[in-house]
């Protein structure tokens, strides 16, 4: 395609000379794909020769982003997933020439720091690390890493003669949990012994019926050299014991999988979350408090629950454990997380496990700190929470999994300290969030530190054994948007560090695991024997009633209308108040239904955020500029889960909507949540809520950044399903499908347990150990995070 180009431009030098200056016109040194297609379509209505499917439009098809400095622009362009070519061109010369990325990012960095031409730049390239290792190929596999990394290993490992099966036995002869040996307790001297063993067990096995359990077997079969692990009764035991003799007669890697997947490898977790409120009640809604806590509750019983049901199938009398390590904060208000330790609920033995934050001389900081504050605590937390951890499991954890920029650096340096296998999970990565936030990470330093955080997140992608993402688009965007991850293949921070390549998104380390909803709480609001209806009148309370009992605003004149609903935490990139304005703006959409919006505060004094402080300010004036006060409610509360569920049921029952209007959101639980409940979802197209809701099938998007189409949309729907009931009932059902298919805890524990397995096998069989690359983050982090991150302010 760039070749092409290329040869086009040499015959049509005025074209690109008009498209060129248009760009120029606008006087901007940094233009964005909207931007250049933008000028593109307005120089296709006026220019005197067709460019519609000439080589130019593709270009400008997949310019991602474009530097201009007349008389130069350089331009990135992105062919496809982590495909991306850098150009410049000179407006009077008009040649495309292709450069590379450090051209590209240099030429970028003059942008906040015109004179630096000659400055030496520290450049950062994980690229050479990962030679020699099996990376994925197709743009289709990414997000599928540790099946292909099976496929591929096991392949090599088998076609070396008798290898694979030595490596296999040596495996299991060493394996054991919480000093207890496995599988093998014999001596086997090789695989021919280990076989004509299983034969042996096997004929044993035929002589009792298949209900019998293990213990009445363990005895003979310890004779033959087997430990407990296989199975808790004859039918399982035989089973696995056949699966191996299948593996050594003929191996594959879907046997090698379902044998792996049968092995007890892990029965305690250590899980990071420092930042926030971590908690179990009263914390959602309070600021950086959200998603990441449900996620993580929700995770935690769905593993324990899988953990549990696996060790009893394979006959292990053993208790799993999980752990998550948060922040202790003394002044913890009406929450519980000044509490060292807390049970977590529906579970047999997992916990809270807090420690505090110090400060350099010691001395513990009281209060919650934003997440944008915290990088000076991070290293004391994380040798204090590894002694708990490490007291509390009685040893150390098969796994441990980090959350978020600060959870995932906590994980990557404990790990790497004992030696135990690292997964992250990002959440949200800010760069997708706040735009061009690198280039000019400097004019928001004060605030945000993104230089502490980018450090961070490429010192822990690079450091995690492997990552678990919630959607494809989070690791690799959409044809036309970049991915989440992708945000850091290349990048400049200037004055800092250059990245040529940052991460590669054909790492098999990539996975995706997508979260679900939990099903005690979000089901559907037809399944009428579940429902809570005692919970009816707190919701008409809410609702209706004039007084709610709630901090609140507005009530409605009309309340047969049906209800478009909004829930989130009151942040500026949540754009609860563009709803309100869009709701208020669209005479047919506040004509066909009422708008309830729940979060934040009402009264701005409430609030300890300064970001939450503005946006109560905001909603405050829209509803005032547009008298919102008898079509519009605005709770100023946080739900209760279970109340929650029942309001976006009861939301159903009326024949509402909700809406997700964020300007950008990673994932999103409230949509999979109101799936769930079967309420149709109108959700933001940048995100994961692209990826969860089919649109037109089993709910809508929209741009936020055209408010007035968004509302139209919605206000089409009402008076489409007020015409045609099916047109609500349809989207409801298949939103409740999707979910069911997709969207569930189960599935993901399952899952995420097979990977662990599967991971943890051949990090033991083969050298996936990056020595070099750990070396090198290792000082990195020395050189470059620690001393940003020790220059913070302390509280
Ligand atoms: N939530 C809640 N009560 C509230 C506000 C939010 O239970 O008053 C829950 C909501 O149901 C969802 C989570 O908080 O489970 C928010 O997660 P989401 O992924 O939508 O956004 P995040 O806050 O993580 O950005
Ligand atoms: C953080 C977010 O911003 C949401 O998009 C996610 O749904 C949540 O975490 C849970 O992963």
């Amino acid at each position: 395609m760039i070749h092409q180009f290329e040869t086009w431009a040499v015959e049509h030098r005025s074209d690109l000379y008009a498209l060129i200056s248009r760009w120029f016109e606008l006087e901007r040194p940094l233009l964005l794909r909207s931007d250049l297609k933008a000028a593109f379509d307005a120089l296709v209505a006026e220019h005197p020769s067709p460019l519609v499917e000439t080589p130019l439009h593709d270009i400008v098809n997949i310019a991602q982003e474009a530097v201009c400095r007349p008389p130069l622009v350089y331009m990135a362009l992105r062919e496809g997933a982590g495909s991306w070519h850098f150009m410049s061109i000179h407006q009077q010369q008009l040649i495309p020439m292709p450069i590379n990325v450090t051209d590209y990012l240099a030429f970028k960095e003059l942008l906040v720091n015109p004179d630096g031409t000659n400055e030496p730049v520290l450049e950062l390239d994980f690229a050479p690390f990962n030679r020699g290792f099996p990376r994925l190929k197709e743009i289709r596999s990414i997000g599928q890493g540790v099946i292909f990394l099976n496929k591929q290993l096991s392949s090599t490992l088998f076609s070396q003669l008798g290898l694979g099966t030595a490596k296999l036995l040596r495996f299991l002869a060493v394996h054991s949990m919480d000093g207890k040996q496995l599988m093998l307790s014999g001596n086997f001297a090789d695989v021919a012994a280990l076989r004509t063993g299983l034969r042996r067990a096997l004929g044993l096995l035929d002589k009792h019926p298949g209900d019998t359990p293990w213990e009445v077997i363990a005895e003979p079969l310890s004779g033959l050299g087997f430990a407990p692990g296989w199975g808790n009764c004859v039918t399982r035991v035989s089973e696995t014991m056949s699966l191996l003799v299948d593996l050594f007669e003929a191996p594959s890697p879907q046997i090698l999988e379902n044998f792996l997947a049968r092995i007890p490898m892990i029965s305690k977790l250590l899980i990071l979350s420092p930042h926030g409120y971590f908690g179990q009640d009263n914390v959602l809604g309070l600021p950086d408090t959200g998603g990441q806590v449900v996620y993580i509750l929700d995770q935690v019983r769905a593993l324990e629950r899988e953990m549990s049901e696996r060790l009893i199938l394979q006959g292990i009398v053993a208790q799993p454990k999980i752990l998550v390590g948060t922040r202790l904060i003394p002044d913890a208000g009406d929450t519980l997380c000044n509490q060292p330790l807390e049970k977590i609920h529906g579970t047999q033995n997992s916990w809270i496990v807090r420690v505090p934050f110090r400060k350099t001389n010691g001395e513990i900081v009281r209060s919650w700190i934003s997440r944008f504050e915290i990088w000076p605590y991070l290293e004391h937390f994380g040798h204090d929470i590894e002694r708990e951890a490490l007291a509390q499991l009685s040893g150390r954890p098969d796994l441990i999994i980090g959350n978020y920029s600060d959870g995932n650096l906590v994980a990557s340096v404990i790990s790497k300290r004992i030696g135990v296998t690292q997964c992250n999970i990002a959440h949200a990565l800010e760069q997708s969030k706040y735009l061009h936030s690198a280039l000019h990470w400097r004019e928001s330093e004060s605030q945000y530190h993104f230089n502490c955080q980018y450090t961070a997140d490429l010192i822990a992608m690079n450091s995690a054994d492997f990552i678990i993402t919630s959607t494809y688009q989070e690791i690799a965007g959409t044809a036309h948007t970049v991915g989440q991850y992708e945000t850091y293949q290349n990048y400049t921070m200037p004055g800092l560090y250059r990245v040529m390549n940052g991460i590669d998104l054909f790492d098999p380390k990539f996975n995706i695991v997508s979260p679900g909803a939990d099903a005690e709480v979000y089901f559907s609001y037809l399944d009428r024997e579940r429902r809570l209806h005692s919970l009816l009148p707190a919701i008409e309370r809410l609702l209706y009633e004039s007084d709610p009992g709630v901090p609140w605003r507005g009530h409605f004149s009309d309340p047969a209308k049906p209800l478009i609903f909004t829930m989130a935490r009151l942040d500026l990139v949540k754009n609860l108040t563009g709803l309100a304005a869009w709701f208020a703006q669209c005479a047919r959409l506040s004509e066909a239904a009422n708008l309830l919006v729940i979060g934040g505060h009402v009264d701005p004094a409430a609030s300890t955020d300064g970001e939450e402080r503005a946006e109560i300010e905001h909603m405050h004036a829209i509803m005032n500029e547009y008298q919102l006060e008898g079509r519009m409610r605005w709770l100023g509360t946080r739900l209760e889960k279970n109340l929650a569920g029942e309001v976006y049921r009861h939301i159903a029952d009326r024949r509402g909507i909700f809406v997700q209007p964020a300007r950008f959101e990673a994932f999103g639980l409230t949509i999979i949540e109101a799936m769930a409940s079967g309420l149709p979802v109108f959700a933001t197209c940048y995100g994961g809520p692209r990826e969860i809701i089919e649109h037109r099938v089993s709910g809508y998007h929209f741009d936020p950044n055209d408010g007035a189409a968004a509302a139209a949309a919605m206000a089409d729907f009402f008076e489409r399903s007020a015409a045609d009931p099916a047109v609500w009932d349809n989207i409801s059902r298949n939103a409740l499908k999707r979910v069911d298919s997709r969207y569930t805890w189960r599935l993901y524990a399952e899952r995420m347990m097979t990977l662990s397995r599967i991971y943890g096998f051949w990090k033991f069989v083969s050298n996936l150990e990056h020595e070099e690359t750990i070396r090198y983050l290792n000082m990195f982090y020395h050189l470059q995070f620690r001393p940003m991150a020790q220059a913070l302010p302390h509280q």
